[in-house]
């Protein structure tokens, strides 16, 4: 095949010259491959794995992951310290790292730590904390190593407080698994990784196996195949088992005005480009002249030909767009509209500018905030809502990995001053039994202080 050697560019949308419903359009995620095609797929294998085990896990991975001469989908902690030899920079860079992360999820605790205060005299409600017990963690192979995605997924469930942290990776074709992954799963404390990726590895962790435990939540990211697979478990209710959310192609939306260095701009599109050629990577130019988008274009064509990853970048570039928008609102709106899974704000006062900020998955505020240190180091979680969903979901954090308890607690005069509204709701609904429940402790009171 010849080589492409056209230049890396992505689209222009003038939006003044457009009609918002024009506008959408290129708003939209490029379509991906029908569900339905995928969950034909991913449904036998997930249900052979349910009902013969370990030994279909076995079968999937000699398959798809080529690793033939694994003879057990686990391995169990203590792992043995050959596994996980990394030079000191790297073992170094993931301590540090991992240290950020632990400090800002467990400053998370807070807000999720217990409640306690009375709605009416004598009538006290409360919530509090549980960790999930046993969770998943999913860390995709492919055309990347991630243990950046182990420390994402398992820190914050080491700081929950989870007891069965099982971490599911698909083996190289030795069947090996990096060190740097199982260094991430020793630090983390968890149980167990399975040797196995895709569906089988999710339908492992959903039901269990011989040698796998089955967990109460799965998490992370992973490709379409993975995605039918939590979402298949998730609604079996035999299998009893939640996901974390939706996961769809990385995706970042920079916003950059007349002060944003055009270089900075152009290496942060293409940090997120590189990930697929599903990636989807979006620039919002606000009132820049013809002069400043070429800077940033030429940028964008010259960084993107000097990677090892062009061709995925290419890839991904071509369904790619540049809005040019008059000003800062226009650009927000559109923002809040794509609800992209990482915002990056290359403009003066980025900082400000964050109250605007409605629908995003997690936000890099200025010019010395590239996402990478979002991905790898400074504390927040790179497991984010992509496709649209920071609509409605937030991503991984300290509260993924704890389910909240209420209580109520009623003093005899609490019961006597709600009795009549209970009483009146039980009725209304033709709940006689309800309403009983009340007037025979009311009775009983009564009774008592004559
Ligand atoms: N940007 C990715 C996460 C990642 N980046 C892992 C590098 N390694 C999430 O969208
Ligand atoms: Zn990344």
């Amino acid at each position: 095949p010849v080589e492409d050697r056209s230049r890396i560019e992505m689209k222009r949308v003038v939006t003044s010259a457009m009609s918002t419903k024009e506008v959408d359009e290129f708003l939209k995620r490029p379509s991906q491959k029908s569900n339905e095609a995928i969950v034909g797929l991913v449904k036998p294998i997930v249900e052979d794995v349910r009902i013969n085990g370990d030994a279909a896990v076995l079968k999937y991975t000699h398959k798809f992951e080529k690793a033939t001469s694994l003879t057990s989908p686990v391995i169990k902690a203590p792992f043995p310290a050959e596994l996980m030899k990394l030079s000191p920079e790297v073992q170094e860079a993931i301590d540090v790292s991992i240290g950020n992360i632990q400090r800002f999820h467990a400053a998370q605790k807070g807000s999720n730590d217990t409640l306690k205060m009375e709605t009416m005299p004598g009538v006290v409600c409360s919530r509090f904390s549980r960790a999930i017990e046993g969770v998943g963690l999913y860390v995709p192979g492919g055309t990347a190593v991630l243990p950046s995605t182990a420390m994402m997924l398992g820190v914050p469930a080491m700081v929950a407080g989870c007891k069965d942290i099982v971490l599911a990776s698909p083996p190289r074709s030795d069947g090996s698994i990096s060190p740097e992954i199982v260094y991430v799963a020793h630090k983390i404390g968890a149980k167990s990784i399975v040797l196995a990726g895709g569906a089988q590895a999710v339908a492992a962790m959903a039901y269990g196996t011989e040698s796998i435990n089955k967990v109460d939540k799965i998490l992370g990211p992973g490709n379409q195949f993975v995605t039918a697979a939590k979402m298949l478990v998730s609604n079996d209710t035999s299998a009893g088992v939640s996901i974390d959310m939706p996961a769809g192609p990385s995706e970042v939306l920079v916003i950059a005005d007349k002060s944003a260095n055009p270089a900075f701009v152009a290496s942060d599109l293409l940090s997120q480009a590189e990930h697929g050629v599903d990636s989807q990577v979006v620039l919002i130019a606000v009132d820049l002249s013809e002069k400043e988008l070429l800077a940033i274009e030429d940028e964008v064509d010259a960084q993107a030909r000097a990677l090892p990853r062009m061709d995925i970048v290419r890839g991904a570039i071509e369904h790619s767009v540049t809005f040019v928008v008059k000003d800062i609102k226009e650009a927000m709106d559109l923002s809040n509209k794509y609800a992209p899974e990482h915002l990056i704000l290359q403009i003066a006062d980025a900082e400000a500018t964050v109250d605007l900020v409605q629908n995003a998955g997690s936000v890099f505020i200025g010019a010395w905030t590239p996402e990478s240190v979002g991905d790898y180091s400074a504390g927040v979680n790179h497991s984010l809502p992509t496709y649209g969903y920071a609509k409605q979901y937030s991503g991984v954090n300290l509260g993924s990995f704890l389910k909240h308890i209420t209580s109520s607690n009623l003093t005899a005069d609490g019961l006597l001053g709600l009795a009549k509204t209970v009483e009146t709701l039980a009725a209304l609904e033709g709940l006689d039994a309800h309403k009983r429940a009340v007037s025979i402790r009311v009775a009983q009171m009564q009774k008592d202080r004559s």
